[in-house]
């Protein structure tokens, strides 16, 4: 057998093999041998940190390498096969031991099974091609937070994206010694197309959970391949309740208040409720916008985006409403376009930009108005997921700590979701506990037209985290709950809802009006303004929307507008609470006793409200008089 040394040295040259060896890792050079022997490239590219090895990077992502050249400097795009535009959950599974089920609700295979299966896919994938290593970290450098990454692939793309989504990790390697704490993704494109994955049926992202392994193959959408972002997600969630902190999926942001007062907050809704949106909120600054690290410090939580740049959804991005993001976009710099409408003059174009599209290439190929799919559907000229990738730095309203080792120390979190007729749109949960169960635990949002299937169908959605928990649900419900656990501050937890509506179907708030939302809870988790208690939680009083309305918005807030809003709705309140316990009755066989203590309690609170103010109740009504 050869030693590993043996093995690196067939495909790696001189230099390229002093790179690696510098990094005194004995675990990763294995990693990388293994994948060598298995995968079979025909060379192996090492990145470090320096900006020559980027470019050469970038260079090779324009020669073949899945991107093209746009009009302006900087500007690439990239596309996906025409099935491959988003997760695929139906392929992606973790791969357990058998002391390890995850419960009925997670996709999981044997561990040696779905290892032999997917190995047996991923046998001489690199034939004639090159391979990369590339090293990244989750987390600010050199930091509490800070886990090391190595990112084995095909493809020049997805080190690309990694480059600008994620801190370099290179010498950050060097810091942790010889050490086996650290995250390994194995990425191959498979069989190419026009420079596309084109084997849908050997589509595999499994998690091997022991052994914080990743193997993604056959697919190209970041989602499945950008190991960093959701495939170390899945890993992060075991390895966070391993060791007593959390791995979540939420933005942070900083709420400036008054007298230049900054309070972080961060929130976690599902897709296409507005978490990006939330955490670009005009006069805010913004730390990230979809993963975060909270760990404990001194009797304060400190939460740290777990990347430096945003793979966001392009749709509707336009001058007016996402103004920073937008600007970034139409100036030079480096930025990734995914899947989006190409013109003859090398522009991109997407919906909801503010433009009608012009004919192009997309996805698909050439595109015109009014193309179908060969099952008759119609192709949008650019795609509903279509991606930006873009470095937080390159927005004007990055906060100054955002990197900061340390973390940011954090205030409020936010949970919501696509709520049509039940929750009022801000409201501060009475405790952590009750927080994490009755708001965060029990996220629904309603699907809408751009999802196939039925509109507006609740689906069930624990943290927003539901698509990357990777241990039994109970218990990373528990992790959560005992994450306050010791805290001198604990933050306060708040739901949201931008989508309540009237009767007749239509928004009682226009998109606006979450920043109202969001400096009310800043002033609340500073003690500045009073709340009226009601039975579901702690909602504003009039007086102190009408305020920042006006400061704010330039909008006379009237008292019928409030009482609209803010109405308790008893009777969809307790259907809700009855849906989430059924719920964690059927499918979450190790939820914490106390959720059901906390859907009594609610329950009871409710039905006493009731009896005393009848089914709706208008928050006048519930003033202590
Ligand atoms: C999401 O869907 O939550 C994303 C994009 O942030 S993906 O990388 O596909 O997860
Ligand atoms: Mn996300």
């Amino acid at each position: 057998m050869s030693s590993i040394k043996e093995i690196l040295e067939t495909k790696l040259d001189g230099g390229n093999l002093e790179k690696l060896m510098a990094v005194g890792n004995s675990y990763m050079h294995a990693f990388v041998a293994d994948a060598i022997e298995l995968c079979d490239p025909d060379s192996v590219l090492v990145c470090t940190d320096s900006e020559e090895d980027l470019d050469t990077i970038r260079e090779m992502a324009l020669d073949g390498g899945g991107e093209d050249k746009l009009a302006i400097e900087g500007h690439t795009y990239h596309f996906d096969g025409y099935n491959d535009q988003a997760r695929d959950p139906a392929r992606t599974k973790y791969l357990v031991t058998p002391e390890m089920n995850l419960g009925a609700s997670l996709s999981q295979v044997d561990q040696k099974e779905g290892v032999e299966e997917v190995r047996s896919i991923l046998a001489g994938s690199m034939k004639g091609k090159t391979m990369f290593v590339a090293f990244f970290c989750l987390g600010p450098v050199d930091s509490e937070f800070s886990i090391s990454c190595v990112q084995v692939t095909d493809s020049p793309y997805v080190v690309h994206s990694e480059s600008i989504l994620y801190r370099a990790g290179y010498e950050q390697f060097k810091r942790i010694g010889d050490s086996e704490n650290f995250f390994k993704f194995m990425h191959t494109e498979g069989e190419t197309e026009n420079q596309v994955s084109i084997n849908v049926d050997k589509r595999r992202i499994y998690m091997d959970l022991s052994e914080n392994q990743v193997y993604s193959t056959n697919t190209q959408y970041a989602g499945n391949t950008v190991g960093l972002k959701k495939l170390a997600l899945r890993l992060a969630i075991q390895k966070a309740a391993q060791e007593g902190w959390l791995a979540e999926h939420m933005f942070i942001m900083g709420a400036h208040g008054p007298n230049k007062r900054v309070s972080y907050f961060a929130g976690a809704f599902p897709s296409a409720c507005g978490k990006t949106s939330t955490s670009m909120i005009s006069g805010q600054t913004i730390v990230g916008d979809d993963i975060a690290y909270l760990r404990k410090k001194e009797g304060q939580v400190r939460i740290a985006n777990v990347e430096q740049g945003i793979f966001g959804i392009i749709r509707d991005v336009n001058p007016t409403d996402d103004p920073e993001i937008n600007k970034a976009l139409t100036v030079p710099g480096e930025v990734i376009f995914g899947n989006v409408l190409i013109t003859d003059e090398l522009r991109p174009m997407w919906l909801g930009m503010g433009e009608e599209m012009k004919a192009g290439t997309n996805h698909s190929g050439k595109w015109t108005a009014g193309k179908k799919d060969d099952a008759g559907n119609e192709i949008t000229g650019s795609h509903k997921n279509a991606r930006y990738t873009v470095r937080i730095s390159s927005l004007d309203n990055r906060d100054p700590l955002a990197d900061a080792a340390e973390g940011v120390p954090l205030s409020g979190i936010f949970y919501g979701g696509r709520d049509s007729d039940t929750c009022v749109p801000v409201e501060q949960a009475f405790d952590w506990t009750e927080g994490i169960i009755l708001r965060g635990a029990s996220i629904e949002s309603e699907t809408t037209a751009a999802v196939l299937g039925q509109e507006g169908v609740r689906k069930f959605d624990i943290m927003s985290n539901m698509a990357f928990v990777s241990i039994p649900l109970g218990k990373y419900i528990q992790n959560n709950l005992d994450f306050a656990d010791g805290l001198e501050k604990v933050p306060s937890i708040f739901s949201v809802n931008y989508f309540l509506k009237n009767k007749e179907g239509k928004y009682l708030n226009t998109p606006l009006d979450k920043k109202v939302w969001l400096l009310w809870a800043e002033l609340r988790v500073n003690g500045d303004v009073e709340a009226i208690k009601t039975p579901s939680g702690y909602i504003p009083l009039y007086e102190d929307l009408a305020k920042l309305f006006k400061d704010n918005l330039g909008h006379e807030y009237t008292q019928a507008e409030y009482v609209k809003q803010f109405t308790i709705r008893i009777p969809k309140l307790l259907a809700k609470v009855d849906r989430i316990e059924a719920i964690y009755k059927e499918k979450v066989a190790d939820a914490p006793a106390v959720m059901y203590e906390m859907f009594d309690r609610q329950r009871k609170r409710l039905t006493d409200a009731k009896d005393k103010h009848g089914d709706n109740i208008s928050p006048f009504d519930l003033i202590a008089k």
